[in-house]
């Protein structure tokens, strides 16, 4: 076949992240084009994108608004020094984005990845606290089966066990909260699961144990995503949030798979009613188009920095990318798509038919539990006796070599699509999975 031809005769010299390389290398997955809700791979079938790539291509693939602005801006400004110096872009798309921020949230700080945006709002937190006159506060409190990158900050107070194990001591003074999952009293929830708020006591806990004057900030992803799509339990996140303010400690939600759509507003506080002191986004910002994050924090936050002498750096802190011109483009392009078609509230609309349609595979071999809220899905799956995840990566097998696109963690097969889905899409993708389950062992 002639688009056979697009593949490299050499896969060696990449090493791949978070990838089993030896597999693939043997048995290559390539895409080479994608459109809309579809990729192309390199032997030319038309596979159906059921996560956005990697959570991150909101607006679906190929939006003509945003190819137009990173096109027309690479060819005007490609780099602008972030340091010192500015260009436009970079201010017009702070202000456009703290207009979709919570309110008071009117700050924004730019960042390349996830990861980055991470690193960024717990030196923040720690400096803010210091510039306050309380430099005591410098613990971090994140939580079990937490996701927040790859950075040391993020995989410390991170808490997927793989993620952490091989690298060494990582950051100190850190501590975890309990994770929210638990399928016994949960299971096949659909939306918020009714039990497990009182896990925020643990905070309660943690304070009592290293006292409050020793605490900068906790960390949570308010939906957690990678470890495979843990929704916090009804009263959850209210509760953290009044612990947090009663001992004075910022409270971090990490955004970024749950920014820019994917719960059915902006961010998860237009979802969840709760509202953060800082935010840390990526993926959805540019729709996946041009690496770029975004940290967004409270004003007071911002203004603690804001004192001594003006020509002096008020915070210690940046990427030679910060605000580069074309990322800044492509998220400009982004958010006219996601205005002009409404697709940050889109997943409200479609989230009943989504709801339905993901839980008909109840009683499905293997299936022991289903998750969703907006336009998110999980189905949790038996692992195999002595082999963990093998199960779950079979389906990922079986659905690419059908033409559908789904991503796995453990043994959880996780569902994010684009914004843009259709109903006959929706079917179709479902369609799809019910005959990859049915013929797992
Ligand atoms: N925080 C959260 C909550 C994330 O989900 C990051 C930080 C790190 O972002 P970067 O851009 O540095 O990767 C993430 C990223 C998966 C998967 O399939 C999830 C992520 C990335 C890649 C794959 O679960 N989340
Ligand atoms: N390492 C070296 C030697 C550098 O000079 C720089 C930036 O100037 C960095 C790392 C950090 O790179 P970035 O700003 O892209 O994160």
């Amino acid at each position: 076949m002639s688009q056979y031809v697009a593949r490299p005769n050499n896969l060696e010299a990449f090493w791949m992240p978070f990838t089993a390389n030896r597999q693939f290398k043997q048995t290559p997955r390539m895409f080479v084009a994608a459109k809309d809700m579809h990729y192309t791979t390199d032997d030319g079938r038309q596979v159906l994108d059921g996560t956005a790539g990697l959570w991150c291509c909101n607006a679906g693939h190929g939006r003509p608004k945003i190819v137009e602005a990173v096109q027309k801006q690479v060819g005007e400004l490609d780099y602008a020094p972030a340091f010192q110096l500015g260009h436009p872009k970079v201010f017009e798309l702070a202000s456009a984005l703290v207009e979709i921020t919570p309110p008071g949230m009117n700050h924004a700080f730019f960042t390349n990845s996830g990861s980055e945006s991470v690193e960024t709002a717990l030196k923040m937190a720690i400096a803010y606290h210091r510039v306050k006159g309380e430099g005591s506060r410098t613990r971090l409190i994140g939580r079990e089966r937490g996701y927040h990158g790859v950075n040391f900050g993020g995989i410390s107070v991170g808490g997927i066990v793989s993620n952490r194990k091989m690298f060494g001591t990582l950051l100190g003074g850190v501590d975890h909260l309990p994770h929210t999952h638990d399928i016994e009293r949960n299971a096949f929830t659909r939306g918020l699961p009714e039990h497990g708020a009182e896990l925020a006591e643990d905070l309660e806990r943690i304070v009592a144990l290293h006292d409050a004057s020793t605490i900068a900030a906790v960390i949570v992803e308010p939906m957690a995503g990678s470890t495979g799509v843990l929704m916090p339990p009804v009263g959850y996140l209210k509760r953290l949030r009044e612990i947090c303010d009663k001992h004075g400690i910022l409270l971090i939600f990490d955004e970024v798979i749950t920014g820019f759509g994917r719960l059915g507003g902006a961010f998860s506080s237009d979802a969840f009613g709760v509202v953060p002191d800082i935010m840390t986004t990526a993926k959805g910002l540019t729709s996946g188009v041009i690496p770029m994050g975004a940290v967004f924090v409270r004003d007071d936050i911002h203004d603690a920095f804001m004192t001594g002498p003006e020509h002096l750096i008020e915070f210690f802190h940046g990427y030679t990318y910060s605000g580069n011109p074309v990322a800044c483009a492509a998220a400009l392009g982004t958010l006219e798509t996601y205005r002009e078609e409404e697709l940050l509230t889109r997943a409200t609309e479609l989230a009943p038919y989504w709801e339905d349609a993901l839980h008909s595979l109840k009683g499905l071999p293997h299936v022991i539990d289903i998750r969703n809220y907006g336009l998110i899905g999980a189905i949790e799956l038996e692992p195999i006796a002595g082999e963990p995840t093998k199960r779950a990566f079979t389906a990922f097998l079986k659905a690419f070599e059908k033409n559908l696109l789904i991503r796995t963690t453990g043994d959880i097969i996780a569902l994010s699509p684009p914004l843009i889905i259709s109903k006959a899409q929706i079917d179709e993708l479902f369609d799809v999975l019910k005959d990859v389950l049915r013929t797992l062992d």
